[in-house]
């Protein structure tokens, strides 16, 4: 790495003036911090706080990619490239410091800079506050893809809202979750960079009037009751080791005077003042849930918000290039990550019609060409529905352009399926059945050329049930593309000295070719010498773990003990009180016989639950009452223990993965779209305990059958339990051990003798069990055994768990970036 640096001070102290400010030299970064933290920041060394030191850092790193952003604005305009176009109402990037510095290839002078001014670079990169601004799979999968698509040099824009608050954090207080707002922005954000003259106005409420113009044209004119205006802030996003930079440009919304001079000199100053305040809000939080909130004003408010901005940006740069607006789908490919930001199908149609003059069939031809849409999601309670007081009230609009497209889009249904009332019924964009409401999702599919899920299980199902009837009518739009993760954030940064190792046996070309080079490492899956440092390695990132979780939770660790993962949202399909009975069926085993020789274990959970989500929110609770129980036994003697890391997010997650033996992917078949986090946890060297959902299946797939622990129903076996009618009572009949820890739970072990606290879940196992866990605790517990078993031997464990890594080199996200490049978007990477 070292070299490439060299080479690149060479090129930058020949060709510049102030070579300083952008060389990668030692002396070049020591100077330009220096500089930094006193010209930027104020400050002198003596004063300096470790913020003030890591943003004088975090400006040198981004000097360096500013500058190679202006080479690459130069590039776009000259060669005026195809743009690939990412909206998303979420991107959960995690710190960027580290992430950069590997990108540029500068870890090291800097950590030798900083040394020579006698600072640490740990020290500084842990003052950063991550910007979390997604829930969870969905807005990461958009940071992985930021990443891709820099690494491949395609030229990309991710839109998106600049929340104040974003992911709550999450604090645990006497085993229950409580939420802290999430001020990441308090000390300051050194990686954005304010456009306050990129601005556009969006428009909410009030009325349309329909009237003539003067040449006799039909036209709209919208008389909203409230403008906002969205201010870009634009973070750069390099890719590794290339010289092409990205943007993620997100949105603030701002009063569009600082005051309302009319109520101003009315004398209503608090009316004015109100106005402003509430023009804010609009980028102010983040929804927790990763579900949707029927009714949520607020929501659907954010969504057009930034929807808007987007393409009134896009239609700008269009128009910049002197191109006209009809044809914005040649200058963009804008892919629409879920159903949040579907609105742009009406949005776009009501610039190009409203406001560029265009006629209707002309802009539903370029609207159609310009989307593509991701669903991420089969449960149906999870589809996005808007009630159409709510939408109406807020867009007007918007409402008359969706009621157009619906009116031709059924006259086509009914014209090619002549007679079949019940289908036009069930593809309408309106629901008309009860509260009628706007379906985003068939918003989605008819504005776009392409729709596709994100694993193959997920996009059979996608074309079998929830979208059954598009499948029918568009069968060609429909398409797979399995998600995957970025190599540089998930193993690169956060597991180095396995980087490191496999560097040093397959050379360092993986890390932009997962899928060619990872496959090198079989041959060395039998060398002694390799497994012993592969071994090694796992132990050293195991103890760091342990000592993290220590220090978080109190809780003393055996870092020699099975290290069993499960991190992820809490939620009910999720099963995290799955592993709780299976934990609790051991406890049980160890009361009967303390003698009992039993693999010893660390049972890891992580997660956040939505704040108004009850039954989630007593799995956390179930999670620490048992570990309260099962860490402090006697007989248990600390064999097994029971560990709720508290607030699970990006900078967690990177010391968890590279120290986890195990990775539990349990959902039940059918509910997980696909999983990503199981994709991070096989790279990292984790063996897979998992159902065959979503991503598992392709996972299992690749890394063979041997060498993944595979347990429960197949997603037919469930469809056909439930059609049948599914009686979790009887396995709590016939099973007596199961029977023995659902018994136990509520009786009030776990909780003083306080027998009510866990009956909500153990009643809802015993009456309806939606997710079926009682279906799968058998399996699941004889396969946890199969687990203990071969975890003694690590000879064969540690074969598996390099096989695993050798073999997961399709889940990089820049796979799935290239497939939608190739197949969907058009686009290319820029030849330099
Ligand atoms: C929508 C409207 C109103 C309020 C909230 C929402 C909302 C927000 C976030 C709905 C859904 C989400 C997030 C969904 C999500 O993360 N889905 C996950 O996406 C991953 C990436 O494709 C998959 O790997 C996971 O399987 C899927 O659960």
């Amino acid at each position: 790495m070292a070299t490439i640096a060299q080479a690149r001070k060479q090129k930058d102290s020949s060709e510049e003036g102030a070579a300083y400010r952008t060389g990668m030299s030692v002396a070049d970064l020591k100077r330009s911090f220096e500089e930094n933290l006193l010209f930027v920041q104020g400050r002198v060394r003596r004063i300096a706080s470790r913020n003030d030191l890591y943003l004088a850092l975090a400006y040198t790193v981004r000097d360096r990619m500013l500058h190679r952003l202006a080479a690459n604005l130069q590039h776009l305009v000259q060669t005026q490239p195809r743009i690939a176009c990412y909206l998303s109402a979420e991107f959960l990037l995690g710190p960027h410091l580290g992430n950069n510095l590997l990108c540029l290839g500068i870890t090291d002078p800097v950590r030798e800079a900083l040394n020579e001014l006698g600072l640490s670079l740990e020290d500084l990169l842990a003052q950063e506050e991550e910007p979390g601004l997604g829930n969870g799979g969905l807005g990461r999968l958009a940071a992985c893809f930021m990443d891709s698509l820099a690494t491949l040099g395609i030229p990309a824009i991710g839109f998106g809202i600049r929340y104040e608050f974003g992911i709550f954090d999450q604090r645990i207080h006497d085993g229950w979750q409580v939420e802290r707002t999430d001020e990441w922005l308090h000390l300051g954000n050194p990686w954005e960079i304010h456009r306050p003259e990129i601005a556009h106005y969006v428009k909410f409420g009030g009325y349309t009037e329909h009237y003539h113009d003067e040449k006799g044209q039909y036209r709209v004119r919208w008389v909203p009751n409230r403008v906002v205006k969205g201010v870009a802030y634009d973070t750069l996003v390099p890719g590794y080791r290339v010289e092409s930079v990205n943007l993620l440009r997100l949105w603030k919304s701002e009063a569009v005077e600082s005051f309302d001079f009319a109520a101003f000199n009315t004398g209503d100053y608090f009316q004015a003042v109100e106005e402003k305040v509430h023009s804010e809000t609009f980028s102010k939080i983040l929804y927790p849930n990763d579900e949707p909130l029927i009714g949520k004003k607020l929501r659907l408010a954010q969504q057009i918000f930034f929807v808007s901005c987007s393409l009134q940006e896009m239609l700008r740069l269009h128009l910049a290039r002197g191109r006209k607006p009809e044809k914005l789908y040649e200058t963009f490919a804008a892919q629409l990550n879920d159903t949040h930001p579907s609105i742009a199908v009406a949005e776009l149609m009501r610039l190009l019609v409203d406001e560029h003059g265009i006629g209707w069939d002309r802009a539903w031809q370029t609207t159609q060409k310009m989307f593509a849409y991701t669903n991420h999601t089969l449960l149906p309670e999870a589809l996005e529905k808007w009630p159409l007081p709510v939408f109406g009230a807020l867009l007007p609009r918007h409402l008359e352009i969706i009621y157009e497209i619906n009116r031709r889009f059924l006259d086509e249904v009914r014209s090619s399926h002549p007679g079949d009332d019940s289908l036009a019924a069930r593809v309408s964009l309106i629901d008309e059945a009860g509260a009628k409401s706007v379906r985003m999702a068939h918003l989605a599919c008819v504005g776009s050329s392409a729709v596709n899920g994100v694993a193959a299980l997920h996009s059979e199902l996608l074309k079998k049930t929830v979208l059954r009837d598009f499948y029918q009518l568009y069968p060609g739009k429909f398409l797979n593309v399995t998600n995957g993760v970025t190599p540089r954030r998930w193993i690169a940064l956060s597991n180095p000295r396995l980087a490191d190792l496999i560097t040093s046996s397959i050379g360092e070309r993986w890390i932009t070719r997962l899928e060619d080079e990872l496959i090198k490492l079989e041959r060395h899956a039998k060398d002694p010498a390799f497994c012993a440092q592969w071994r090694a390695i796992k132990q050293e990132n195991k103890r760091n773990l342990a000592a993290l979780i220590e220090l978080r939770t109190g809780i003393t660790v055996d870092p020699e003990s099975l290290f069993d993962c499960l991190v992820k949202r809490i939620h009910e399909y999720k099963r995290q009180h799955l592993q709780v009975l299976h934990i609790v069926a051991l406890y049980n085993r160890i009361k009967r016989d303390p003698a009992l020789d039993i693999t010893p274990r660390t049972f890891l959970f992580g997660g956040k639950s939505a704040p108004g989500y009850a039954a989630a929110k007593l799995i956390i609770k179930l999670i620490t009452s048992v570990g309260e129980v099962v860490n402090n036994d006697r007989d248990v003697n600390g064999r097994l223990k029971v560990v709720f890391f508290p607030d699970f997010n990006v900078t967690n997650a990177q010391w968890i993965y590279p120290a986890a033996d195990l990775s539990e992917q349990i959902s039940t078949a059918g509910k997980e779209a696909s999983g990503t986090g199981n994709m991070k946890f096989a790279m990292n060297g984790a063996l897979t305990i998992g159902t065959l959902d979503g991503a598992n299946i392709e996972i299992r797939e690749a890394v063979g059958s041997d060498n993944f622990f595979l347990f429960g129903l197949t997603e037919e076996e469930v469809a056909k339990r439930k059609a049948s009618g599914y009686d979790p009572r009887q396995y709590y009949g016939s099973n007596a051990v199961l029977r023995e820890v659902l018994e136990k739970i509520a009786s009030g072990v776990f909780n003083n003798g306080n027998g009510n606290l866990f009956a909500p879940l153990v009643d809802s196992l015993l009456q309806r069990d939606d997710y079926m866990l009682l279906a799968d605790f058998q399996s699941y517990l004889e396969c946890q055994d199969r687990v203990a078993a071969a975890f003694r031997d690590a000879r064969s464990w540690t074969m598996k768990s390099i096989l695993n890594v050798a073999r997961v080199g399709r889940f990089s996200s820049d796979r799935a970036i290239r497939e939608y490049a190739e197949k969907i978007w058009k686009v290319n990477p820029v030849a330099r």
